[in-house]
C-alpha cells in the first residue's frame, strides 16, 4: 500500500478525576492521534507520551518533532509498505523516541488490518476472545478516600487492584487496604521509580501483605539495583519504565531483576516489539500484563488487541473508557461486557470506530502531510 496522507491531531481530554503518581498529578491528557490514509481506508494510532518528561524522557512536543521532521517524510516517501514491519529501517535509524514510533506504527497496523479485513488481535496472533481487566488507582489525598476508591473498584468487578505509592504514602495505605478488604483481593503497588536501595527496610514491610507484585520500585533506568532488591524481597518485582525492548527484557530476566513484565506498547516502540517481548517472556515462563498510560479509546483498543495474546495472564491496566472520560473519542466506547471483562473486538483493525463529534470537541491543533 501507498500512504497518501498522514494527519497529526493534538487533543486535550480532561480526565474525570485527577490522576496522581509519585512523579506528578495529571488533570488533562494532552496527546497526539496519528491518522494514516490509503485508498479510502484510515488507520489510527495514539501517542502515549505525557506533556512533560516525568514518566520517561519523551513528551508531547518531542513526539511531534520526531514525527514531523523525521518519520512522516520518510513514510510518505516509501514506495512499498506492505506490512508494518516495513517501517523497521526508518525506525532503526532513529535512536529512542519509542512513543513517537509506536504512535505511527499503531496507525499503520490498524490500516494494514482494515485493508486485509482482519482484526488487529488476529493479525498479532491473539487467541483470547475476552480479557480480564484491572484498575490503577492514583495517590489519593487521604487513606480514607483511597479505601473508598478501592471499595468502588472491587464492587465494579475489577480483577486486579493496583495502587500508586510514593515515599510517605506506601506501607500504611497498603496495610489499610488489606485490613479493610482482606488478604484475598488481587492487589499490587506501583512506585514509578520513587525509591532507592536505601529504602530496602521500608519496602520489606510490604512483604507480609502478600502483594501480587511491586512495580518499578527503583530508578527508571535501572536493572542492576533491582536484582539486589529482589534478593531481599519475597514480593515479586515487575519492571515497567526500565524495559524498552526485547533485549532489555532478556537482560533484566537473565540477571534476575524482574519476575513479571508490564508491557506498554508505547514505551517499547510499538506492537511489533511488544509482541517480541511477549513471546520471549512466554518462552522464559515470565508472565506479562498490559500497562496503561491513561489512553483514549484508540490507544485502549490497541492495548486490548495485544492483551489477547496468550501470555498476558495477569489482568492489565486496561479499564473501560468511563473510568477516565465523560466522553471518549471511539464509537463504541470501551466497555465491560461483564464485570471486569472486556470482549476483544472481531471487526477489522482496532475494531472501534471514531466518534467524530467527540473527537473534534477535543482537538486543539491539526497538521496534515500529503505524499
Ligand atoms: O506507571 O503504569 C504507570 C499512568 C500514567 C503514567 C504511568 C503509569 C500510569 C498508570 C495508569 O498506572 C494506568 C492506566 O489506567 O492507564
Ligand atoms: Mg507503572
Amino acid at each position: 500500500m501507498i500512504i497518501e496522507e498522514i494527519k497529526l491531531d493534538r487533543l486535550h481530554m480532561p480526565l474525570k478525576h485527577p490522576f496522581e503518581t509519585s512523579f506528578g498529578k495529571l488533570m488533562t491528557k494532552d496527546f497526539i492521534v496519528v491518522s494514516a490514509t490509503s485508498e479510502g481506508s484510515t488507520g489510527y494510532g495514539e501517542s502515549t507520551a505525557f506533556p512533560l518528561p516525568f514518566y520517561n524522557e519523551e513528551s508531547t512536543e518531542t513526539v511531534l518533532y520526531i514525527l514531523k521532521e523525521l518519520i512522516i517524510p520518510q513514510v510518505l516517501n516509501l514506495d512499498k509498505l506492505d506490512h508494518p514491519q516495513d517501517l523497521d529501517p526508518i525506525f532503526q535509524s532513529i535512536k529512542g523516541h519509542r512513543m513517537a514510533k509506536a504512535a505511527l506504527e499503531g496507525a499503520i497496523w490498524d490500516l494494514y488490518c482494515k485493508k486485509k479485513g482482519v482484526s488487529l488481535s488476529k493479525a498479532l496472533g491473539g487467541t483470547n476472545t475476552e480479557i480480564d481487566v484491572g484498575v490503577s488507582i492514583g495517590i489519593e489525598p487521604t487513606i480514607g478516600e483511597l479505601l473508598d476508591r478501592v471499595g468502588g473498584c472491587i464492587d465494579q468487578g475489577y480483577k486486579k487492584i493496583k495502587v500508586k505509592i510514593k515515599p510517605g504514602f506506601d506501607v500504611k495505605p497498603m496495610e489499610a487496604i488489606r485490613e479493610r478488604f482482606g488478604m484475598d483481593v488481587p492487589l499490587m503497588a506501583d512506585a514509578n521509580s520513587a525509591y532507592t536501595l536505601q529504602d530496602i527496610d521500608l519496602l520489606k514491610q510490604l512483604d507480609p501483605l502478600n502483594l501480587m507484585m511491586i512495580e518499578q520500585p527503583l530508578a527508571y533506568d535501572d536493572i542492576i539495583d533491582h536484582v539486589t532488591l529482589q534478593k531481599e524481597l519475597s514480593t515479586p518485582i515487575c519492571l515497567d519504565e526500565s524495559i524498552h525492548s526485547v533485549e532489555d527484557a532478556r537482560k533484566a530476566v537473565e540477571i534476575g531483576a524482574t519476575k513479571i513484565i508490564n508491557i506498554k506498547v508505547g514505551r517499547v516502540g510499538g506492537l511489533t516489539e511488544a509482541k517480541k517481548i511477549h513471546d520471549y517472556c512466554q518462552e522464559q515462563g515470565i508472565p506479562v500484563w498490559c500497562g496503561g498510560m491513561l489512553e483514549s479509546g484508540i490507544g485502549r483498543a490497541h492495548n486490548i488487541a495485544i492483551t489477547s495474546l496468550s501470555n498476558f495472564t495477569i489482568p492489565g491496566d486496561t479499564s473501560p473508557s468511563d473510568r477516565y472520560w465523560d466522553r471518549d473519542i471511539t464509537d463504541p466506547e470501551v466497555e465491560f461486557y461483564k464485570p471486569g471483562v472486556i470482549k476483544v473486538p472481531e471487526g477489522p483493525g482496532i475494531g472501534y470506530g471514531i466518534n467524530e463529534e467527540a473527537f473534534i470537541e477535543y482537538v486543539v491543533h491539526t497538521d496534515t502531510f500529503s505524499r
